[in-house]
C-alpha cells in the first residue's frame, strides 16, 4: 500500500485529476524544465488529452521535447501526492497519515513561530530547488519573516556566472541568437539537450543550420562537439587554466578589440601581465589539450565578427567556478563581444515587479542579513542572497554553531540527491526539530519530513513566467487531489504568522500587482499570452556598465576589497593519484530533470538504469564489460552504476549521472545506491561562491561481482 493512502477508512479520497478548463485548445508555457517552451494543451470531454508545441511561440516554434511530451503522464501519475501528510512513524520510514490543509498549515506556522521565538528567525531555513518561477515568492517570504537563510543549488547551478557578471560588468549576459552569432563558444554546456535559461537549445541548432560555427569545450564529445568546428576535450576541472591560456593567446597575437578595451575596460595592463604566466604550452598538460589546439581555438574565437559564449554547469560545479566564469567574461570583453548583436547581451529586466524587486530585500533588517549562513566564508554567494549549504548543515549539526538552525521549510528540492556529501545532508535532516517538504511526490527527502504538503505541477497553476526575452502566462488547467500552489501555501502561512502586510489576501491577487509597472493586468497578459522584451544592444554607450567605474572590471577591485584575487587564478589540482586513477564528473540526463521523472514510463524506458560512462581502455584495465555493474568509490563514499563503454571521453575520465534514485522502490527510493553525491564532499569549495567540486574528483572504479 502506498504510504499516502489513507489509513482511516472514513476518509474519502478525492478524484486524482479535477479539470478546471473548458474543452478546447489552450496556449501555455511548459515547465517540465527551464526551457519555457510555448505549448498547446487540449481539453476534450473534461479531460486533458493532448499536449503539443506551440508553433507560434517565438521561443520554440512548435518544438516539444520528450519531457514536455510526458507532461500529462506527470499530471495523471497515480503516485502524485493528493493531501497533506503528517508523519506517524520514525523519520524516513515513509509512514504518514493524511490531514486537512487547515491543520497542516497551522502546524507549519506553529513550528516556524516556535523557532522564531526560541532561536530567532534565522534558525529557520527556507529551501528551494532549481527555479520554477516562484523563487521570488520564497525570498519575499523569508525576508518578511526575518530569515536571511534561503538555501538553493545556486552555488553549483548558474550563480557563479551571474555573480561574475554582476561584479565584472554590472549584469548577467546571455547568448544573442536573435543577432545570429558568427560563432558560439560552448563551454561545459549541453544546451541542445538541457535547454537552460529560457533560451532553448533549438535556437542554437537553428543558428547552426544558418551558418553559426561552434567551438565546444567539454570532457565529453557531446552531440554538439561532434558537429563543432573545434572540440577542446578539457580535463574535468581545468577550465580556468584553459580560459587564461586563450586570453594569453588573444593578447599575444594582438587580436583583441583595442577600441573597446581602451574606452570601456579597466585593468587591461594587469590582465596582460597576469596571463603572461599562462601560455598554452604551460597549461597543455593539466588541461589535456595540445597547445596548438588552444591557440587555434582562441584565434578563431577572436577573429569571429561576432561570437557568444554559452556557459553551462560544466565549469560551475568546481572549486574554480567563479574564476572560470570571470575569465570567460574577460575573454568576451577584450574581443568586443559584450552587448553586441550576436554576442553576449546584457539582460535588461522586463520591467515587471519580478525577480529583482519582488523579493523585497529591504524587508530584511541589516542585522538579520548579517546572519546569513556562510556569509563569512563565501562572501560573493552571501551577497547574491543565498545561504551556503555546507554552513547550513554545520548550523544544524555543530553544537556550538553561532546561529543554530532547527527548522526547515523545503519547496521543491530533493536535498538528499543534489547536495555534496549526501550522508551529511541526511544527518542534518534527521537532527532538525521540524522539517516540512512541499512537493508533487514522496521523494526520498519528502519521506524524511514531519509534514509533506502536496503541490501542483506546471499544468496546475496560473503563473507569470519571466525569461531572458519575454514575459508570458502559464495557466492552471487542472488540480490533482487537494494539492495547491507554492504561492498559495506561502500566502496562507504569511497570514498565520502576522506577515499579511507584505502579502495579498489571495496569492492570485499578486498577478495583477506584478504586472502594474508595465501597464498590464493578468487578464491582459493571459490574452496576449507572450510579451517579448525589446532587445537593446550597446547599452553601455549611453549608460556605461553597471559597475562603480562604469567600465568592465578586467581587474576587479571590488573583489580585492572583499579579500579575493582581482584576476582569475586556477587552483592546484584537486586530490592526489592515491585518491584514485579516474577523474569523475557528472552530467544531467536528456530524459530527466535533475531527480525528477524516473517514475514516468515514457522517459524511464529511454534510460532505465544509472549509467557510468567509461572508456573501453579503462574498462579493459578494470576487467569491466559493457552492462556490468561497477562500484565507484571516493574518500567520501561508494555507489553502483551500470557500465556503458564510450570513446567519447578520455581514458582517465568517468561520467556519472546526476541525481539518480529508484522511485519504484517505495519510500527512500534506494537513494543510497546510485546517488553520485554520496561521492562528493564539502571540501575544496570555491572561496567566492562556495561551489562544490563535482568535476575532476579522484575515484576508484571496480567490478561488482
Ligand atoms: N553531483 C551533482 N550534483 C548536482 C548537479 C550535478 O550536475 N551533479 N546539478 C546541480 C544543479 S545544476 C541543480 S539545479 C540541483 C538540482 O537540485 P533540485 O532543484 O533539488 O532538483 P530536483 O531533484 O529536481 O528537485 C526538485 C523537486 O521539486 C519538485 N517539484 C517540481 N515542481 C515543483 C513545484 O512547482 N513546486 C514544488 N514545491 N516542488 C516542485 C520535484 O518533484 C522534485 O522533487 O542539483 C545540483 N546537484
Ligand atoms: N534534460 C535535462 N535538462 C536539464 C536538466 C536535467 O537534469 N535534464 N537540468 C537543468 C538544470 S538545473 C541546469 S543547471 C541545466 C544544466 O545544463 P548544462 O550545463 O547544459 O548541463 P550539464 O549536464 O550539467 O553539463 C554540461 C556539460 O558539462 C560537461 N562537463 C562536465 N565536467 C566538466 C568540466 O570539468 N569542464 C567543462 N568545461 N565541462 C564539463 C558535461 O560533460 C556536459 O556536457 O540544465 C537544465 N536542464
Ligand atoms: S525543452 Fe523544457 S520547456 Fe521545452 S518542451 Fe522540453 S521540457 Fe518543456
Ligand atoms: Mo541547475
Amino acid at each position: 500500500m502506498s504510504p499516502q493512502r489513507p489509513a482511516d477508512p472514513t476518509h474519502r479520497p478525492l478524484p486524482l485529476v479535477q479539470v478546471l478548463a473548458e474543452d478546447g485548445r489552450h496556449r501555455t508555457i511548459c515547465r517540465m524544465c527551464h526551457g519555457g517552451c510555448g505549448a498547446i494543451v487540449t481539453v476534450d470531454d473534461g479531460r486533458l488529452t493532448a499536449i503539443e508545441g506551440d508553433a507560434e511561440n517565438p521561443n520554440n516554434r512548435g518544438f516539444l521535447c520528450a519531457k514536455g511530451r510526458a507532461s500529462l503522464e506527470q499530471l495523471h501519475h497515480p503516485d502524485r501526492l493528493t493531501t497533506p501528510l503528517l508523519r506517524t512513524g520514525p523519520r524516513g520510514s515513509g509512514e504518514f497519515r493524511p490531514i486537512g490543509w487547515a491543520e497542516a498549515l497551522d502546524r507549519v506556522a506553529a513550528a516556524l513561530d516556535q523557532a522564531r521565538r526560541t532561536h530567532g528567525p534565522e534558525s529557520v531555513v527556507f529551501a528551494q530547488g532549481t527555479d520554477r518561477n516562484y523563487q521570488e515568492w520564497l525570498f519575499r517570504f523569508a525576508n518578511s519573516f526575518g530569515s536571511p537563510n534561503v538555501l538553493g543549488p545556486a552555488h553549483v547551478c548558474f550563480y557563479p556566472r551571474v555573480m561574475a557578471g554582476i561584479l565584472t560588468l554590472g549584469g548577467f549576459t546571455f547568448c544573442d541568437y536573435e543577432g545570429s552569432p558568427d560563432l558560439v563558444l560552448i563551454w561545459g554546456s549541453n544546451k541542445a539537450l538541457t535547454h537552460g535559461d529560457g533560451v532553448i537549445g533549438t535556437r542554437l541548432l537553428s543558428a547552426v543550420r544558418d551558418g553559426t560555427r561552434m567551438i565546444v569545450v567539454d570532457p565529453r564529445r557531446t552531440s554538439l562537439a561532434a558537429r563543432a568546428e573545434r572540440f577542446l576535450q578539457v580535463r574535468p576541472g581545468e577550465d580556468t587554466a584553459l580560459a587564461l591560456a586563450m586570453i594569453h593567446t588573444v593578447i599575444e597575437a594582438d587580436a583583441y578589440d583595442h577600441e573597446f578595451v581602451a574606452a570601456h575596460t579597466v585593468g587591461f595592463e594587469d590582465l596582460a601581465a597576469h596571463v603572461a604566466d599562462y601560455p598554452p604550452e604551460a597549461v597543455a598538460e593539466r588541461t589535456g589539450i595540445p597547445a596548438e589546439q588552444i591557440r587555434a581555438a582562441a584565434l578563431a574565437y577572436a577573429a569571429a565578427p561576432s561570437a557568444a559564449i554559452e556557459l553551462g554547469t560544466g565549469p560551475q560545479q568546481h572549486r574554480d567556478s567563479f574564476h572560470t566564469c570571470r575569465a570567460l567574461l574577460l575573454l568576451s570583453a577584450i574581443c568586443g563581444n559584450l552587448d553586441r548583436p550576436g554576442g553576449d547581451v546584457l539582460w535588461d529586466p522586463p520591467g515587471i515587479d519580478g525577480r529583482r524587486s519582488f523579493p523585497r530585500a529591504e524587508l530584511l533588517p541589516p542585522e538579520q542579513a548579517a546572519k546569513r549562513l556562510g556569509g563569512d566564508r563565501h562572501r560573493i554567494l552571501a551577497m547574491s542572497g543565498w545561504a551556503h549549504p555546507g554552513s547550513v548543515w554545520d548550523a544544524v549539526l555543530e553544537p556550538d554553531a553561532p546561529h543554530p538552525v532547527t527548522t526547515m521549510l523545503v519547496h521543491g528540492s530533493n536535498l538528499l540527491l543534489n547536495y555534496a556529501d549526501s550522508d551529511r545532508v541526511q544527518r542534518a535532516l534527521e537532527r532538525l526539530d521540524f522539517l516540512a517538504v512541499v512537493d508533487l511526490r514522496l521523494t526520498p527527502t519528502a519521506a524524511m519530513a514531519d509534514l509533506v504538503l502536496p503541490v501542483g505541477g506546471w499544468l496546475e497553476r496560473d503563473q507569470i513566467v519571466e525569461h531572458a526575452h519575454y514575459v508570458a502566462a502559464r495557466h492552471a488547467f487542472a488540480r490533482v487531489g487537494d494539492s495547491r500552489s507554492d504561492e498559495w501555501i506561502l500566502t496562507e502561512l504569511a497570514h498565520r504568522l502576522g506577515l499579511s502586510a507584505d502579502f495579498w489576501p489571495d496569492a492570485r491577487d499578486a498577478l495583477d500587482t506584478r504586472l502594474e509597472p508595465i501597464g498590464m493586468d493578468w487578464r491582459q497578459l493571459a490574452e496576449l499570452h507572450y510579451r517579448a522584451t525589446p532587445l537593446a544592444y550597446h547599452k553601455y554607450r549611453t549608460r556605461g556598465f553597471g559597475t562603480r567605474s562604469g567600465k568592465v572590471g578586467l581587474r576587479c577591485d571590488a573583489l580585492r576589497a572583499f579579500g579575493y584575487p582581482p584576476l582569475p587564478v586556477p587552483g592546484p589540482p584537486v586530490g592526489t593519484p592515491e585518491d584514485g586513477r579516474y577523474l569523475l564528473t557528472s552530467a544531467h540526463s536528456p530524459f530527466y530533470f535533475n531527480s525528477e521523472f524516473r517514475d514516468l514510463p515514457s522517459l524511464r524506458s529511454k534510460e532505465p538504469e544509472p549509467l557510468l560512462d567509461i572508456h573501453p581502455d579503462a574498462a579493459a584495465r578494470e576487467g569491466l564489460a559493457d552492462g556490468d555493474w561497477a562500484e565507484i568509490a571516493t574518500r567520501t563514499g561508494r555507489i553502483r552504476l551500470r557500465v556503458r563503454l564510450t570513446d567519447r571521453i578520455a581514458p582517465d575520465v568517468v561520467v556519472a549521472p546526476a541525481a539518480w534514485w529508484y522511485p519504484e522502490r517505495g519510500p527512500g527510493g534506494g537513494w543510497r545506491d546510485s546517488n553520485v553525491n554520496l561521492l562528493t564532499s564539502n571540501d575544496d569549495e570555491n572561496p567566492e561562491m562556495g561551489s562544490s567540486t563535482f568535476r575532476g574528483l579522484r575515484c576508484h572504479v571496480t567490478r561488482v561481482a
